[in-house]
């Protein structure tokens, strides 16, 4: 593992901070097996995400949007949260607010024992019926040969996630916006920063005041912006920060 140097500045803001927001994308689950979307290895690589992520492309094929999900749920029901995802738990005994914005539909977070987490993008463990709401678990679409039909009315059922073109969902839309703005430190963790409305959040919490650190293998559109870019996997770098954190905070004591 390298070792990272954190700067004076971010000390200080682990030293002093009430409210901390992460934000985390992909890259965060990566460790576990997950497979991110962009990238060469990413799943747009081989597929288009218009034909996969949004309305047109389930109505114009439902079979192979609804093999892809089925697929994806299975990979993720078998995979375990990581040292990424453990140390954004810890975090809670070292700061007064933390609160996890996610674009991730895994459900990681949860299962790791986040206590406060916004699911931008919905979460791949529910489903619902398109035609009157209806909703239904995992087991119950998995076990459906082809698309899934709604026992209630007959309707197509989908995933309970956010496809492109759609909107956020509103209250979590709503509670992320006011934790960026009022977090003293942000970090954007995974993610390629490039799908809004998410990626305007890190710039928000920015102008609002926050230390803004990025942390990723790789750069990003935000890495010229942040005020700190920790380079590597989420895995490493989070612990480490934990680390500091609570050496930084018992010195206080
Ligand atoms: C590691 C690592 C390790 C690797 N450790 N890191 C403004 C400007 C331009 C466009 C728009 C705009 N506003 C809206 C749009 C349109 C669109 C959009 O943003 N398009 C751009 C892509 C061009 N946005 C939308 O449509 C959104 N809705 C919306 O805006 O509603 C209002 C509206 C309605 C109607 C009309 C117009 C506007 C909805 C976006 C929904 C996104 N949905 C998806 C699929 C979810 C369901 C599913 O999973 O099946 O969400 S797309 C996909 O991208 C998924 C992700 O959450 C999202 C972001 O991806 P993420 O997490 O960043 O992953 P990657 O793979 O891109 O990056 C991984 C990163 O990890 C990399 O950087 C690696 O280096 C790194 N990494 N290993 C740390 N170990
Ligand atoms: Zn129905």
């Amino acid at each position: 593992m390298k070792m990272i140097r954190l700067s004076k500045r971010l000390m200080l803001r682990l030293k002093s901070a009430e409210s901390v927001v992460a934000f985390t994308g992909a890259g965060i689950s990566a460790e576990s097996g997950v497979p991110t979307f962009r990238g060469a290895d990413g799943i747009w690589a081989k597929m288009r995400p218009e034909e996969l992520a949004s309305m047109a492309g389930f109505l114009k094929n439902p079979d192979l949007v609804w093999q892809w999900y089925a697929h994806r749920k299975r990979v993720i029901a078998d995979v375990e949260p990581n040292a990424g995802h453990r140390a954004l738990v810890d975090m809670e005994r070292l700061f007064p607010h933390v609160t996890v914005i996610t674009q991730n539909i895994d459900n990681l977070h949860r299962r790791a024992g986040s206590s406060i987490v916004h699911e931008l993008h919905g979460n791949i463990e529910r489903n619902y019926c398109m035609k009157c709401g209806t909703t239904y678990a995992n087991e119950a679409v998995l076990a459906a040969a082809g698309v899934p039909l709604c026992d209630a009315c007959g309707g197509t059922i989908r995933p309970d996630v956010v496809w492109f073109g759609e909107m956020l969902p509103e209250e979590e839309w709503d509670r992320s916006l006011r934790a960026a703005q009022s977090a003293d430190l942000f970090f954007s963790i995974g993610t390629s920063s490039v799908v809004y409305p998410a990626a305007s959040l890190p710039l928000t919490a920015k102008m609002q005041g926050a230390y803004l650190v990025e942390i990723n293998p790789e750069p990003t559109p935000l890495t010229g912006r942040a005020d700190e870019f920790l380079q590597g996997p989420a895995g490493d770098i989070l612990p480490m920060i934990c680390t500091c954190a609570e050496q930084e905070r018992r010195a206080m004591t």
